[in-house]
């Protein structure tokens, strides 16, 4: 059993960034369900992630979309976060929403529409250097829907054109991830389909770009405990994107359906001797209160994360050793059958957050005090950029 301070030190320095997307209004593409008192601006996001942070005391960290969180002022965006105790996370360029980008972005045949998802990636490269933000998270929709539609190679080859310039324009500070996906919304071949293809590209860009595994961007079955040990130990880990693959993509809370699976990726992410890499949720809810939703998502990260501290690594490696199957994996089971409810409680309260912080959000009104303030005032949106 590993040193119970050493893990309490652990668990206090834990963080993840949450997504400005999850908070606001979002659903399926059959529906969304407007929830009362969902925040309207980027402003108000802030405030709920605030929320989340002071009740976990772990996600000062705001993840931010463009041009959906899109300002006329980055300074006073930035102020306004830090005013709240956070800081502005990864910066994720949208590339998937124009008509322009319906044969893709950056691989699309026609080169104006190329330059022009260039120029918004350039741009987010501004805006994360003025909100202080230290990545360019990128997940690109690009893809084919069949064979022959478009030159596969040749998509390839745009795609790198384009990354390449915008390697080029990054500062030091910046670091450059990398998301791949199987499927959706193209569905015969994603122009980045799977971890291989993603660390390939971040290879041929240069050492600031590394993989991001997103959980939901895999096909059931895939072990994706063991990719994050094959890109940590070649370091191009560049981070993760928490949710549950149940619902093919974003949305299901993190650890809801498949706790062991986050435990073991804990279990891996720790057992590469290396800093935890840059943690952010990616789900953004449809049905489920979305505040909730969230505080219950870092909670089930904590748990995971202390399970997997309190893996008996010396035990483990002599079970290993000796060839004895199931002993190892009876030591893992011995930390994931632990209670770590009370140790996380225990050091939420050190961080000044809540010892049970689902409890405290119920109690604390913050929901229906948010939704009658909304209520009564116009979106408090400064200009946006259009
Ligand atoms: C989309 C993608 C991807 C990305 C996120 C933010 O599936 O996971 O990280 O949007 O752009 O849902
Ligand atoms: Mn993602
Ligand atoms: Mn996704």
């Amino acid at each position: 059993m590993a040193d119970e301070h050493a893990i309490e030190q652990a668990l206090a320095v834990f963080s993840v960034e949450t997504p400005s997307w999850g908070y606001g209004d979002s659903g399926t593409r059959f529906g969304v369900f407007p929830q009362p008192g969902r925040p309207r601006d980027v402003f108000e996001k802030l405030e709920d992630a605030a929320e989340v942070n002071r009740l976990t005391g772990a996600a000062a960290g705001v993840a931010l979309h463009f041009p959906w969180d899109a300002v006329a002022d980055y300074a006073e965006l930035r102020a306004c976060a830090e005013g709240h105790g956070l800081h502005i996370g990864a910066v994720n360029p949208n590339l998937f929403q124009d008509d322009d980008y319906k044969l893709g972005s950056i691989t699309n045949p026609d080169a104006r529409v190329r330059r022009k998802a260039l120029a918004h990636l350039l741009e987010c490269v501004e805006i994360a250097r003025a909100l202080g933000s230290s990545a360019q998270s990128l997940w690109f929709a690009d893809g084919t829907n069949y064979a022959g539609q478009d030159d596969i190679g040749g998509r390839r080859e745009r795609m790198l054109d384009c990354l390449m310039e915008l390697y080029a324009a990054l500062p030091y500070e910046q670091e450059l991830l990398v998301e791949y996906k199987p499927f959706e919304p193209a569905f015969y071949a994603t122009d980045i389909p799977d971890w291989g293809s993603a660390l390939l590209i971040c290879q041929q860009l240069g050492e600031r770009a590394r993989v991001l595994i997103d959980l939901g961007h895999h096909l059931h079955g895939t072990n994706v405990e063991q990719i994050v040990s094959q890109l940590a130990a070649v370091e191009r880990l560049g981070g993760l994107h928490f949710n549950n693959r149940k619902y093919a993509d974003d949305d299901l809370i993190v650890g809801s359906t498949n706790p062991f699976e986050l435990f073991l990726i804990f279990c891996e992410l720790i057992g590469s001797g290396r800093a935890l890499p840059r943690l952010t949720i990616d789900q953004s809810h449809n049905v489920e209160a979305k505040v909730e939703a969230m505080v219950l998502s870092v909670v089930n990260l904590q748990e995971a994360y202390a399970k997997a501290l309190r893996v008996d690594r010396v035990a483990l490696a002599a079970r290993q050793l000796e060839g004895d199957v199931l002993g190892g994996h009876e030591v893992l089971l011995a930390a994931y059958n632990s209670d770590v409810r009370p140790l996380c409680a225990k050091v939420r309260e050190a961080r000044s957050a809540a010892a049970d912080p689902i409890a405290e959000l119920r109690s604390s009104g913050y929901l229906a005090q948010a939704a009658e303030r909304r209520a009564a005032t116009a979106p408090i949106t400064r200009k946006a950029r259009t």
